[in-house]
């Protein structure tokens, strides 16, 4: 029997992190339905619960954006400190929410969902619980996270080795120590690129095994003054309004033509934005540097003379180097990554000249000769957006498994809903904005799509909703279409699927999360692309 006595609910959640604890506030308080939530972990906070490796930060300039919109009461009442938000800080705030709307109580914690499958009978989800449980709802919303399925690179020997080894994406709540010990990190994304200044501050040695170099940019964090907090605050309906059609975030970007400048003028201007926080580069230089070869180039070219002016030895600068187009991989807000290959406890191995052969009980051995470490940390990212959804594996019509469904595409409707899968909701599913929106707000306006399909569901006394497969087809044309039409497909990257063998090779995002969520209105009206019955 489940906390709360019940074995039938409305809703069932999956997942407390940011989508799944406003699904849960969402669907109790404002639309008066019975809902019970699910986490492995034994507290608020999903990606956010697990990610702890020092250094770890919102990968945007956050605060206070990336964050709750919904409530001008919250908005006005925390203290974001930093504009690059800290995990022991956002995780404070999710407890903080937790608290104020009194969600706690309805989630149940330190249980994992082993199954979930839908009753074509009586149009409802049962699920398995690790406890033994068995629950069943109308509606399934599976917020089971974007970043959350730990990839877990299987060396040779990797298994033998006997020192200490954590998963930046499952860091230990007690605190590791570095003192004395050499560290070996393999990758270099966000995680890695965060982790290793933080780690060699404290190490008697770290030796960085490089995939691939990236383009990460100075984050220039800062204290946020309490002027700028009480100015968002005072503007925060119509900041909202910006995030929702400014793709994510409220800043104004500019949309200058590389055509009208000269090339020192250019220069210019991207020495101006690296200033200002390397973001900008992205997002405020010049229209179609996502799309355009020659500009990116220009921009690529322009981050790599900031590593070899940054980096003294000449040979390190030359493994540092990123040969891909710039941003197409997911852009790495650093605090001084580069500066830290200066220091003499550092040193950086490029597997791509120099690969792993095996691991011992006491080091890694590359073509070069072996290396001895003493700890191992796993930056090597995550089975992105998919992975979540297909461990959970739910089973739908005619016991239809995820996985025989989605064996070559990751074929769905709107990033949301999946044919052949009634009743079933996605937030951050494949092919939603995910991480090129702001995932909080993001997460809202998706939780009232859904919210509004399960409403008109109720209103007209129907028993599903479900995705045609005409639907899922024509977005996934869309979802190419708009993909093809950049530099992102060109790449190898966790956008692509491409850094787990043998995942399928499909874009993951919506790169136009305005339009996309302007699409959810609509669809919300018109119920286009779904079966009602
Ligand atoms: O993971 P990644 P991450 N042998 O996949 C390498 C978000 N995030 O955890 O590039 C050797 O980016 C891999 O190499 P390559 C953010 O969106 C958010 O760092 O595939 N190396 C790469 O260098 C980010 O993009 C925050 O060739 C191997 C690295 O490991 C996403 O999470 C904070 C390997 C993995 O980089 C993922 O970031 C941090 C192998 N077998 C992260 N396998 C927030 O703001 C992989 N690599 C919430």
């Amino acid at each position: 029997m489940s906390i709360g006595n019940k074995n039938n609910y409305d809703v069932i959640i999956i997942g407390a992190g940011f989508g799944g604890l406003y699904a849960l506030h969402h669907f109790r308080d404002k639309m008066n339905l019975s809902v019970r939530a699910f986490d492995g972990a034994s507290g608020v906070g999903g990606t956010w619960w697990y990610n702890r490796y020092p250094g770890a930060r919102v990968d945007a300039p956050s605060s206070p954006f990336y964050a709750y919109t919904f409530s001008q009461e919250l908005v006005d009442e925390w203290e974001w400190t930093e504009t690059q938000t800290s995990q022991a800080s956002v995780r404070s705030y999710l407890e903080h929410v937790a608290k104020k709307f009194d969600l706690k109580k309805d989630i149940q914690f330190e249980t994992w969902v082993t199954d979930a499958s839908f009753d074509e009978a009586k149009n409802q989800w049962i699920i398995q619980t690790d406890k033994g449980e068995s629950i069943s709802s109308q509606f399934l919303i599976c917020a089971t996270g974007a970043l959350f399925v730990a990839n877990m690179p299987d060396y040779p020997g990797i298994n033998e080795f006997s020192g200490e080894c954590y998963h930046t994406g499952r860091w230990p709540h007690e605190p590791v120590s570095f003192k004395g010990k050499r560290v070996g990190v393999i990758g270099t994304g966000s995680s890695g690129i965060q982790s290793i200044p933080e780690i060699a501050k404290e190490a008697d040695h770290v030796t960085v095994f490089q995939r691939t170099p990236q383009y990460a940019l100075p984050a220039r964090n800062r204290p946020l003054t309490t002027e700028e907090l009480n100015e968002s605050r005072a503007n925060w309906s119509d900041l909202r309004k910006s995030m929702r059609h400014r793709g994510g975030w409220p800043f104004k970007t500019v949309r200058r033509r590389a055509a009208d400048y000269t090339p020192e003028e250019r220069r210019a201007v991207y020495e101006e934005l690296w200033e200002q926080g390397g973001i900008h580069l992205a997002i405020n230089s010049f229209a179609g540097v996502m799309a355009k070869k020659e500009l990116n180039d220009e921009v690529s070219e322009f981050v790599r003379e900031k590593i070899r002016e940054t980096v003294k030895d000449p040979e390190t600068a030359r493994k540092l180097m990123p040969d891909y187009y710039f941003g197409t991989k997911r852009l790495i807000l650093d605090n001084g990554y580069f500066e830290t290959y200066n220091r003499d406890n550092v040193s950086l191995v490029d597997l791509r000249e120099d690969p792993i052969e095996k691991f011992t009980r006491s080091g890694i051995v590359t073509g070069s000769g072996e290396h001895p470490i003493d700890m191992l940390v796993l930056a090597t990212g995550f089975d992105a957006v998919s992975g979540s959804m297909l461990q959970l594996n739910p089973k739908g019509r005619a016991g239809m498994s995820l996985k025989e469904k989605w064996d070559v595409h990751f074929d769905n409707y709107l990033g949301t809903a999946i044919a052949g899968f009634p009743n079933l909701f996605m937030i951050h599913g494949p092919g939603a904005p995910g991480v090129f929106f702001t995932m909080p707000l993001g997460g809202e306006l998706t939780t009232a799509f859904i919210s509004d399909c399960i409403e008109h569901v109720r209103r007209e006394k129907l028993g599903s909703i479900e995705a045609t497969e005409q639907a899922e087809l024509e977005w996934r044309h869309e979802i190419n279409e708009i993909a093809n039409n950049t530099l992102y497909p060109e790449t190898d990257s966790w956008y692509m699927g491409a850094n787990i063998p043998g995942k399928p090779r499909q874009f993951l995002g919506h790169l136009r999360g305005s339009q996309y969520f302007d699409r959810l209105d609509e669809v919300a009206r018109s119920q286009d692309g779904f079966t009602l019955q």
